[in-house]
């Protein structure tokens, strides 16, 4: 038991990226020590992430306001951390779980649990003089991780110009987090310019900050991405290669998937072969939520198939959720997990993830939202996840830029290990 305790907690209203209501908390120490977090909100959920508790109140911000959630930190959440040990994140995020009472935290809402936290686990870090990276770490090894930038924007995230919501680029040969940087800069750049010269209808840049072209098809955006790591004086597969987040989830009706940009629908193995194809056509050695996030049966399927070339990631489909994750390892329906704190709702439960995904020999990496805020804590809990790869959107928009400058500051005062530290935690590579 360290001397200070929990003395209050307390929350405000505030937005996110998209101009949306979230939650920032402040939580205060008896040794008058405060400490803040603020939390994500995703557009592309997946069915069983935890509740956001929003008001539903349509006379503001068209029901999205959360000062339900708000009031249920100042007050339950406020009298219920009051005295406890702030170094005890397991006892406080425990204490908030049974508080809440429901299997998916819909009666406080994970928004109004995760603020408080995170926030507990800020204070604790300022309280024993760490970074948060290390203190969040623990026995964990910590790792600069490798970063998936978003370059091009389709799906929920950019007014459904193309089905497939993101097309990122992996800097994986980059010598350095900063050089890694300055290397999408070039593809983000480039991309733009033979958007431009194929006279692409820019629909403006995206909800995590990529271009959102209309583009004639998912493989036409396939292509660009290619061509722009090239046109950047980089060598696709050998120095940078790609990721998509298919989000299939949101384009799957009646079984099948619809490509309306395509004008086709496919079934689950045509969409496993369609997959393939590109993976043997283009650098791509990540993929995720290739399939409906409720078609377990399929899943295995598309791992034993392309697992050994590409990364197969489930966001919608495990929701960073215990219970899904112990079932996809049980059934090998996929390689890596998609970490993000506020579809679970506590840190220890976030932890319990990524050590389950390592124990089994899965990847995990480690997700923004397509809200987000101006906190960086994410880029802490990517240190100091020990799991080496990182994803938080493009290079544009400042509640991106707060991950990623606080990685380059990071890389240049904390004498983290990069990356290629850890091998077996990255997506495969293909030089061609
Ligand atoms: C995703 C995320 C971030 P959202 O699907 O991986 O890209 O989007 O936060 O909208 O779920
Ligand atoms: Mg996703």
């Amino acid at each position: 038991m360290s001397k200070s305790t929990i003395q209050s907690i307390r929350a405000f209203e505030i937005l996110d990226s998209r101009g949306r209501p979230t939650l920032e908390a402040h939580l205060t120490l008896s040794s008058g020590l405060t400490a803040a977090a603020q939390v994500p909100s995703g557009a592309s959920t997946g069915l069983s992430e935890a509740h956001e508790l929003r008001d539903a109140d349509p006379a503001r911000y068209r029901g999205l306001g959360v000062l339900r959630a708000v009031h249920n930190v100042n007050a339950e959440i406020n009298a219920a951390l009051a005295g406890l040990d702030p170094l005890d994140q397991t006892l406080i995020d425990q204490t908030l779980i049974s508080l809440d009472g429901t299997p998916n935290k819909s009666r406080l809402g994970a928004n109004a649990i995760l603020s408080a936290s995170c926030a507990t686990a800020r204070a604790a870090s300022l309280l024993t003089g760490q970074p948060l990276w290390r203190y969040l770490a623990g026995a964990r090894p910590a790792v600069l991780p490798l970063p998936m930038v978003n370059i091009l924007s389709g799906g929920l995230h950019a007014a459904h110009a193309m089905e497939f919501q993101d097309f990122l680029a992996i800097p994986h040969a980059a010598p350095s987090f900063a050089e890694a940087m300055r290397w999408i800069n070039s593809i983000h750049h480039s991309a733009r310019l033979l958007l431009e010269a194929a006279g692409a209808y820019f629909t403006g840049v995206a909800d995590e900050g990529g271009w959102g072209p209309k583009l004639p098809t998912n493989e036409a955006a396939l292509s660009l991405l290619t061509r722009a790591i090239e046109h950047a004086g980089l060598q696709p597969g050998a120095q940078v290669s790609i990721a998509l987040d298919v989000a299939s989830s949101h384009f799957f009706r009646d079984g099948l998937y619809h490509l309306q940009s395509e004008s086709r629908s496919l079934t689950a193995p045509e969409f496993i072969s369609l997959l393939d194809h590109w993976c043997r056509n283009y650098p791509v050695v990540s993929i995720e939520d290739g399939l409906d996030q409720s078609a377990w049966s399929d899943w295995p399927a598309l791992t034993a198939r392309l697992g050994a070339q590409a990364q197969i990631i489930g966001d919608d489909f495990l929701t960073t959720n215990p219970q899904r994750l112990s079932r996809a390892i049980a059934e090998s329906s996929a390689n890596a997990v998609l970490v993000k704190m506020n579809q679970i709702g506590t840190l220890t439960e976030t932890f319990a993830v990524i050590d389950q995904a390592r124990a089994a020999g899965w990847r995990a990496v480690i997700s923004a939202r397509s809200g987000e805020t101006e906190d960086s804590f994410l880029t802490d809990l990517a240190i100091a996840s020990g799991m080496a790869q990182l994803k938080v959107g493009s290079i544009t928009r400042s509640e991106r830029l707060a991950k990623y400058n606080r990685a380059l500051i990071l890389e240049q005062t904390a004498s983290l290990p990069h990356w290629s530290a850890a091998p077996a935690l990255l997506p495969p590579t293909r030089p061609r």
